[in-house]
């Protein structure tokens, strides 16, 4: 899953892509490296960020996806809104990637009003204030408890399993030392039978361990891709799309051969 910011202020590339042709052009770039998948955000989840009206999230996010049509791939839009998730729907998106797993009123039926696919992502507290002092006193059985209530909630709502994705959420609400519990107990969560889908890219963790600014963290970010992936990630949401496919492509061979 490529990452396409349609935003000012995202945390490793806002300002780059908030024209809807420069969108664009980054979203052709990362299918034509190999990205299966499309994530369209415009409203910046980074701990902190100020919240952006509606209006201005569908302006954002309609001209870009008019203009992804011809390339033939699905997409995916970042949204916490039911009225921009039935708007963008309407205008062809494929996936719903809410970070509330679907907790706002009237996301649910916006959702099982259509035959998308939906992400339902954990998250402790909400972006303005989620990374002050995170605390659990069992970091993957909280979020594997969570997203399994989230998993029930949405088919009770008439959402089919099979078109559900989950998400530990990494970083949100979360300090390092919990990013890292969480990735060795990933396999615990992909247990619940969904496929995970795993958001590692430039995040402060890997700021934290390595050291390095966020234009620097393509290795520390690839190195947790392929744990994830070990540990049964099925989607990795990134930044670079190019070197993730080499190590996909890398871990696929190894795998087949072993
Ligand atoms: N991370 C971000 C945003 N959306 N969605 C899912 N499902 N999982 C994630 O880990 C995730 C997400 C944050 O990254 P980014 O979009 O690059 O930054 P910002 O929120 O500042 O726009």
């Amino acid at each position: 899953m490529g990452v396409v910011n349609i935003t000012p202020d995202s945390f490793s590339d806002g300002g780059r892509f908030l024209e809807p042709r420069a969108a664009a052009a980054h979203a052709q770039r990362l299918a034509e490296e190999g990205a299966d998948l499309l994530d369209l955000g415009a409203e910046s989840t980074r701990p902190g960020a100020a919240p952006v009206s509606e209006a201005e999230e569908l302006d954002r996010l309609l001209p870009v996806l008019e203009r992804l049509e011809p390339l033939g791939k699905p997409v995916s839009v970042d949204t916490r809104r039911p009225a921009v998730m039935r708007a963008v729907l309407a205008a062809g998106a494929s996936m719903i990637n809410d970070i509330q797993a679907l907790a706002a009123p009237g996301a649910l039926e916006a959702v099982a009003g259509s035959d998308c696919a939906v992400c339902l992502m954990h998250m402790k507290g909400d972006p303005a204030t989620m990374q002050q002092d995170p605390r659990y006193d069992d970091v993957v059985g909280e979020v594997r408890s969570f997203l399994a209530a989230a998993m029930a909630r949405a088919v009770g709502a008439g959402i089919a399993a099979e078109r559900i994705v989950i998400d530990p959420g990494f970083g949100f609400g979360k300090t390092a030392a919990h990013n890292l519990a969480l990735l060795r107990g990933l396999e615990a969560i992909a247990a619940l039978g969904a496929p995970v889908l795993a958001g590692l890219s430039r995040k402060s963790t890997v700021g934290r361990i390595t050291g390095r600014p966020v234009g620097e963290r393509l290795a520390g970010s690839l190195a947790l891709a392929l744990l994830a992936l070990e540990r049964g990630a099925r989607i990795l949401r990134v930044h670079d799309v190019k070197e993730t496919r080499d190590l996909v492509a890398v871990w696929e061979a190894f795998r087949n051969e072993s």
